[in-house]
C-alpha cells in the first residue's frame, strides 16, 4: 500500500470551531491512525484478520469509551472531541472504527447508563484500556431492523438466569470477553444481560465470505441454556427504548466517522487527479475530474457542518434521535458516493489494495447497512415530520 500522505480537507476553515482540546485529540488520534493503521490495514482486509496488535493503542487515543468518566476509566471528553476520534479512526478503516463504536457505545454506554455500580467498576477501566473487549447482540437471524420481535429469551430460575436464543452479524463476537445481550423475559419485557465468555452453553462462531468490513471480526452469539448470575442484569432501563438509546450513541459516532472515510478518499483523488498524465496533461485539469472534487469537497463541508451541529447539541443534551438518524443517514450516503467517484478516478489502479478507496468503498456497504439501514433512517426521520410510523 502507497505510504499514507493524508492532508484532512477544512474548506470553511471549521477548526476554528473546535477548541484547543478538540484539536489535540483528534491530531493525537490523526497520528496514532497513520503511525498504527494505515500501514498495516490493507494487508488485513485483504486476510480478513481484525488486527489484535491496535487494542492497546486504541485505548490510549481515548478510542474506548471517550465520552465515559474519567473514573470509570473513560477519557471523560465531550461529544465533539469523541466525534473526532470517531472521524479519524474511519479515516483509516472502518472496520476499526467498528470496535471502537461498539466497545465504547454499545458495550461500555449500557453498562455506565444502566448498569449497578458494582458492574461500572467490574467492567468499565478493563473495557477502557482494551485488556476486555465486549460486544452488542441486538440481531437475530429473524429480527433485524425489528428488533422489538427479538426471540432470544430467559427465564428466572432462582439464583440465576437460563439464557436461550440467537444473535447474528455481532462485531467484535469472535474475540469479545463479554456480550451485553438483549433478550426479553417471561412477560416478553426485552432487557440487557452481561454474558461473560466461559460461560457453559453460550459460543460465538465467526461469520466469515464477507466482502465487507473485512478487517473487523463480525460473529454470531449462540445461547443454549446458559445459566447467567442474577448480578448480570442491566437494572437501569428495560424494553426496546434500552438499546436503542445506545444506537443513538454509536449512530452519532458513525455520522463522524463517515466523513473520515470521505476525507480519506476524496484526499486520495486529489492528489492521484494532480499526478496522473493523460493526453498530455494531468487528468486534473479537466472539467469532468474537476467536478467530481468540487462536489465531494461541498458535500464533506456540509456534512462537517450537520455533524458539528450536531455534536454541539449533543454537548447540550438537546439531540434527537431523529436528528441523529438524519445525520448518519446523510453522512454515510456522501462517503459512499464520494467513494465510487474517487474510485473511478483512479481507473484501474482504483480496484487495487495500493490505495484505501475500494476497501473503504466496500466497509460503507456494511457502515450503510448497520446501526440501522439507510431506509430505516428515513423512515424515522419520516415519522419524526409526520407524526406517522411508517414501519409496520
Ligand atoms: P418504537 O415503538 O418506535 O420504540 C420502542 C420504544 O423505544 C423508544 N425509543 C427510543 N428510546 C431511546 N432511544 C431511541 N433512539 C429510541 N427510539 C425509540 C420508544 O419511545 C418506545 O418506548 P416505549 O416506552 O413507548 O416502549 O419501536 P419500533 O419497534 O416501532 O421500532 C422502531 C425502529 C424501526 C426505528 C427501531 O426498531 C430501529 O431503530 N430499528 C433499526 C435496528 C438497528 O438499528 N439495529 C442495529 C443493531 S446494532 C448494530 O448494527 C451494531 S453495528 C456496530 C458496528 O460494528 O459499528
Ligand atoms: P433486514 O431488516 O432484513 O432488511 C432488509 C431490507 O429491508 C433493508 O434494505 C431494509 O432497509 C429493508 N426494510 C426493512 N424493514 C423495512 C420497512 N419497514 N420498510 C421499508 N424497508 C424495510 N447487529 C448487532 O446487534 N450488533 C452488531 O455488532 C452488529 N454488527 C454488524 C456488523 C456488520 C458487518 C453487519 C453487516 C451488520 C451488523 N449488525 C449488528 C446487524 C445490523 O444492524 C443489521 O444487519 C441491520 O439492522 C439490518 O438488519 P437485516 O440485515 O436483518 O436486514
Amino acid at each position: 500500500m502507497k505510504p499514507d500522505l493524508f492532508q484532512s480537507p477544512d474548506y470553511y476553515l471549521l477548526d476554528d470551531l473546535l477548541t484547543e482540546e478538540h484539536k489535540l485529540v483528534r491530531d493525537a488520534a490523526r497520528a496514532w491512525v497513520k503511525k498504527e493503521v494505515s500501514p498495516i490495514i490493507e494487508d488485513y482486509a485483504q486476510r480478513a484478520e481484525f488486527p489484535k496488535q491496535i487494542i492497546k493503542g486504541l485505548g490510549e487515543i481515548g478510542g474506548f469509551g471517550p465520552y465515559i468518566p474519567v473514573e470509570y476509566g473513560g477519557a471523560g471528553l465531550d461529544q465533539i472531541s469523541y466525534g473526532l476520534i470517531m472521524q479519524e479512526i474511519e479515516r483509516g478503516d472502518s472496520g476499526v472504527r467498528s470496535t471502537s463504536s461498539v466497545q465504547s457505545s454499545l458495550v461500555m454506554y449500557p453498562i455506565w447508563k444502566y448498569g449497578t455500580e458494582e458492574q461500572r467498576q467490574k467492567y468499565l477501566p478493563k473495557l477502557a484500556t482494551g485488556e476486555w473487549m465486549g460486544c452488542f447482540g441486538l440481531t437475530e437471524p429473524d429480527h433485524g431492523s425489528n428488533p422489538g420481535g427479538m426471540v432470544t429469551n430467559f427465564k428466572d430460575m432462582g439464583d440465576h438466569y437460563l439464557l436461550n436464543g440467537a444473535k447474528m452479524w455481532i462485531s467484535n463476537a469472535p474475540f469479545a470477553q463479554i456480550a451485553v445481550v438483549w433478550a426479553k423475559n417471561e412477560e416478553g419485557r426485552i432487557h440487557g444481560l452481561i454474558v461473560e465468555r466461559g460461560m457453559e452453553g453460550f459460543s460465538t462462531p465467526e461469520t466469515h465470505n464477507k466482502w465487507s468490513l473485512r478487517a473487523s471480526a463480525t460473529g454470531e452469539l449462540i445461547f443454549d441454556n446458559v445459566k447467567v448470575p442474577r448480578e448480570n442484569l442491566l437494572p437501569g432501563k428495560s424494553g426496546l427504548g434500552a438499546p436503542l438509546g445506545c444506537l443513538d450513541s454509536a449512530r452519532y459516532g458513525i455520522a463522524w466517522g463517515a466523513i473520515g472515510a470521505a476525507m480519506d478518499c476524496y484526499d486520495t483523488a486529489l492528489r492521484y487527479s494532480k499526478e496522473r498524465i493523460q493526453f498530455d496533461k494531468p487528468i486534473g485539469a479537466t472539467q469532468l475530474q474537476q467536478k467530481k472534487l468540487a462536489e465531494m469537497i461541498t458535500e464533506i463541508t456540509k456534512a462537517q457542518l450537520l455533524t458539528w451541529r450536531l455534536g454541539v447539541l449533543r454537548n447540550e443534551g438537546r439531540a434527537t434521535t431523529a436528528q441523529i438518524s438524519m445525520a448518519k443517514r446523510n453522512n454515510v450516503e456522501m462517503a459512499i458516493n464520494i467513494a465510487r467517484e474517487a474510485r473511478q478516478m483512479l481507473g484501474g489502479m482504483g480496484i487495487t489494495g495500493e490505495y484505501s478507496i475500494m476497501r473503504h468503498m466496500m466497509n460503507l456497504e456494511s457502515v450503510i447497512t448497520y446501526e440501522g439501514t439507510h431506509d430505516i433512517h428515513l423512515l424515522i426521520t419520516g415519522m419524526d415530520v409526520t407524526g406517522f410510523p411508517a414501519f409496520k
